[in-house]
């Protein structure tokens, strides 16, 4: 049985495939929401639709497996037709928040490669300023204690992600620093600022990428453009 909030993403989710045509290569996002898209995804292909994916995360492979839908990978494609994934804050500007679910530099590289990127959200994850859901950012392992000492100069406590006592360790075997800004003012420069510092792989600031995001509530979905 979904709950209220699980509803719009299934209903988010499935939507957004109509953007999915016969022969694309799709970048396939990470999370929740995107779980009702893979599953959605797998049902064109039962119907005959030769679609390939690029996973963001080992999760989302899984789910692509068990629907049917073929993966691929960048040996084989240089560009992706379409990516849609999910995200934890959206801006009136399009900017984002990603990586809640720790998969955010995958994301990134198939956000990058996609001509085109469709954000699919709840309504809950729309904000006027980024910054107050705390700010994931990729590091290695080796020194990312330095690595968080610098980023604290930016203005924020980064706390290294743990799980049953241990750091969480990403898909890339990285770790996760969740960096609480509360306010991101200048979000672009932030992130120019944080991927200058020695040890950061990449943050959850996605500037400039996003050209649709799909919008849910209770009464239905909307299409931002
Ligand atoms: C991914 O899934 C992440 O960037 C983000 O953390 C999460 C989205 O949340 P949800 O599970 O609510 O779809 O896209």
């Amino acid at each position: 049985m979904l709950n209220e909030k699980d509803k719009v993403k299934k209903l988010v989710g499935e939507a957004s495939v109509e953007y999915i045509k016969d022969g694309m290569n799709i970048g396939l996002g990470s999370g929740s929401t995107v779980y009702w898209m893979v599953k959605k995804l797998g049902k064109l292909v039962e119907v005959g639709l030769d679609i390939k994916g690029i996973p963001s995360s080992n999760q989302t492979a899984e789910w692509a497996e068990q629907f049917g839908v073929s993966l691929t990978d960048f040996s084989h494609v240089k560009q992706l037709d379409l990516t849609i994934d999910g995200a934890d804050e959206v801006d009136q500007d399009f900017q984002l928040i990603k990586g809640g679910g720790g998969a955010l530099f995958r994301e990134k590289v198939i956000a990058a490669a996609a001509k085109e990127l469709i954000i699919i959200v709840d309504k809950s994850k729309m904000v006027t300023q980024l910054g107050k859901y705390p700010l994931p950012i990729e590091v290695l392992p080796f020194g990312w204690q330095m690595t968080a000492n610098e980023i604290s100069r930016l203005g924020c406590v980064p706390q290294v992600r743990k799980k049953a006592g241990g750091p969480v360790v990403t898909d890339n075997g990285n770790y996760i620093l969740d960096c609480p800004f509360k306010l991101i003012s200048n979000p672009r420069k932030l992130d120019e600022e944080l991927k200058r510092i020695v040890g950061v792989v990449e943050t959850g600031l996605f500037i400039g990428m996003a050209d649709k995001i799909i919008v849910g509530d209770g009464d239905g979905i909307r299409t931002m453009n």
